[in-house]
């Protein structure tokens, strides 16, 4: 079994691969497609662009494709970065970067809240049919400073207080029972059997 997911971001990728394979599914991506250009984002919310990509790869390719649009939301700014969460602080992609302008953004504010969440929209496409969209969100708070060298994006921000430690503390295996890439999966698994049955012929 396959399952081909429409992302270039590797992290992505490796987390998709954590949460398929226990699974018996192989994980393809827009990694090992490198003629086919990244689906640009044009959309405000984490649905349009995640559906966007999910639709216009399953066209292209003319089978199921799921894809993925997340990103941070901090509460001290006002849900910033958000859909933005890839490119905050501009070309070229950076997570270093983008990790760096939050802090210096709550830095800049006195006695900030630090609370923040993780949320993932997952759309599910076929050609012939209606996609299906599913979501799953993780809590947790801004650390001070960057730490840990597992995972990707801000997971090195992103501070689990029940856990004691950072997403990037996490081994890619502890993350992936607790992300809101993996809360979107779980939901994604309750309805993906009827999808599949209900358009079948
Ligand atoms: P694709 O569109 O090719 O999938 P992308 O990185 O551009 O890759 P998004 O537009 O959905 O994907 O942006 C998501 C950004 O949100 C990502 O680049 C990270 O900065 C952040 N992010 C999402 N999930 C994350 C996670 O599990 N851990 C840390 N940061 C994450
Ligand atoms: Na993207």
């Amino acid at each position: 079994k396959k399952i081909v997911i429409a992302t270039k971001n590797p992290g992505k990728a490796k987390d998709f691969a954590v949460l398929f394979e226990p699974k018996g599914y192989e994980v393809v991506t827009l990694l090992d497609y490198p003629e086919i250009e990244e689906v640009e984002e044009t959309g405000y919310t984490f649905e349009a662009n995640a559906r966007k990509k999910a639709e216009t790869i399953a066209a292209l390719l003319g089978m199921t494709v799921l894809a993925d649009d997340s990103g941070i939301c901090i509460d001290a700014l006002d849900g910033q970065p958000g859909v933005f969460s890839a490119r905050f602080a501009g070309e070229p992609k950076s997570d270093a970067a983008n990790n760096a302008k939050v802090l210096a953004m709550l830095g800049a504010q006195k006695n900030p809240s630090r609370k923040a969440h993780f949320h993932c929209t997952l759309v599910l496409a076929h050609p012939d049919r209606e996609s299906l969209v599913v979501e799953g969100d993780v809590a947790g708070e801004i650390a001070e400073f960057p730490s840990g060298d597992n995972g990707f994006g801000y997971d090195p921000l992103f501070y689990l207080p029940q856990l004691g430690k950072t997403m990037a503390e996490l081994s890619d295996i502890e993350k992936n029972q607790i992300s809101h890439r993996a809360n979107a999966l779980k939901n994604l698994e309750k309805s993906w059997a009827a999808w599949l049955e209900k358009d079948a012929d």
